[in-house]
């Protein structure tokens, strides 16, 4: 028997060893787990790392797995009993219910937040806190705790993760009640904070820059719910999604009822053209991405002159350069749409220049 073979037979589990191929500092939230010698079982077929894992929860369950992963992270959430927030407190995972007459549920009658940490700290918190509460009073939601008190959650949910570097999902739904779209007849909005991990797109697009095609479904009409409430109901970006992944792109652009650029199904958009930076404006039918708020402002630090204003296909098509920016995104280059090359097809030197500002923000 092999060494490693002994372990996950269970003959070594006494050590709580974990064997991993990533050779680097992994965080674990139980201080029983840690790395003990690195394996050689590199998958040559792909770039994913395969894993031994092998440990013991308690003294009587012992477990010995190999999975593949390519990031750190993954692999400590799987020992973490995740707490959930919700109904004030934080619960392990199973136990974190809402009810099935759940109005959020029922008919997306709800709002949400998508957060980024990093370095443990939660990355603009004020701004996406106070978006929510601006997306409920557009929906006329009453959130059930005060602004502290949601940022505290929040950071309770992260700290009790142990999350480093990870994504919250903050949820709030109108409530209970019974069938029918009356508000009165709900009760108890609930909020729901989940702390974990996101990976949005797989890593070399960050550096090859990706594909986009135009989806024929809209953004949400403003006359039928503003795009820039954050709600529950976000099929018909959904629907754009799936125009994207039949045509093989991982994001798809949004137009609005003008016919204008809007954005992507879950990202803002900027063009470089001529050095000056432009992306659609507020009322182009977009959600104010906070990501594009801070881009804006280091684009403005860094002496780019920034307009917001009306972009059509044809701008995207003849840009110099084009990027996307979101919480789980962050900042993401665009090197064609509909087939169209964008500038010289690779990202450009003010897209690089941006991402790395960015990178540089979210880590002081
Ligand atoms: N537009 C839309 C429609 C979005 O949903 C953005 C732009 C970017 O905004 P921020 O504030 O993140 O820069 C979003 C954000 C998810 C997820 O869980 C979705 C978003 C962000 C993070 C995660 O799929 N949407």
């Amino acid at each position: 028997m092999s060494p490693l073979q002994r372990i996950a037979a269970g003959a070594d589990s006494q050590l709580f060893e974990i064997l991993a191929t990533l050779g680097n500092q992994l965080r674990f939230a139980s201080q029983s787990w840690r790395i003990r010698q690195n394996t050689q079982t590199h998958d040559e077929e792909s770039t994913t790392q395969r894993v031994l894992v092998v440990g013991r929860i308690n003294e009587s369950i012992c477990f010995g797995r190999e999975f593949s992963i390519n990031q750190s992270i993954q692999l400590r959430a799987f020992f973490m009993s995740r707490k959930v927030y919700v109904a004030g407190k934080l619960v392990p995972a199973e136990q974190a219910t809402v009810s099935v007459f759940d109005h959020g549920l029922l008919y997306g009658d709800g709002i949400f937040e998508g957060i980024r940490v990093y370095g443990g700290r939660v990355f603009r918190h004020r701004e996406h806190i106070d978006r929510l509460y601006e997306s409920a009073l557009a929906i006329r939601l009453e959130i059930p705790i005060t602004h502290p008190e949601m940022i505290k959650a929040v950071e309770d949910t992260v700290k009790a993760n142990d999350i480093i570097d990870g994504y919250v999902r903050l949820v709030v739904t109108r409530g209970s009640g019974s069938l029918g779209l009356d508000i009165r007849r709900t009760s108890n909005p609930q909020v729901i904070i989940i702390a974990d991990t996101i990976s949005l797109y797989p890593a070399e697009l960050y550096e090859t820059g990706m594909r986009l095609v135009t989806a024929a479904t809209i953004r949400n009409h403003p006359g039928a719910l503003s795009p820039r409430v954050k709600s529950l109901n976000y099929l018909n970006n959904i629907m754009a999604k799936i125009e994207g992944t039949d045509a093989g792109t991982v994001e798809a652009l949004m137009l609005n009822h003008n016919g204008e650029v809007a954005e992507c199904t879950g990202d803002n958009i900027f063009i470089v053209k001529h050095g000056v930076l432009k992306t659609p404006q507020r009322d182009s039918g977009i959600l104010e991405g906070i990501t594009r708020n801070a881009v804006m402002k280091l684009a403005v630090d860094a002496g780019v002159i920034v307009q917001e204003c009306v972009l059509t296909r044809h701008d995207i098509f003849t840009a110099d350069e084009c990027f996307l920016t979101g919480t789980a995104a962050e900042v993401i280059a665009v090197i064609s749409l509909d087939g169209r090359m964008i500038g010289a097809g690779t990202p450009g030197p003010v897209t690089a220049d941006l991402l790395k500002r960015f990178r540089k923000l979210t880590q002081t």
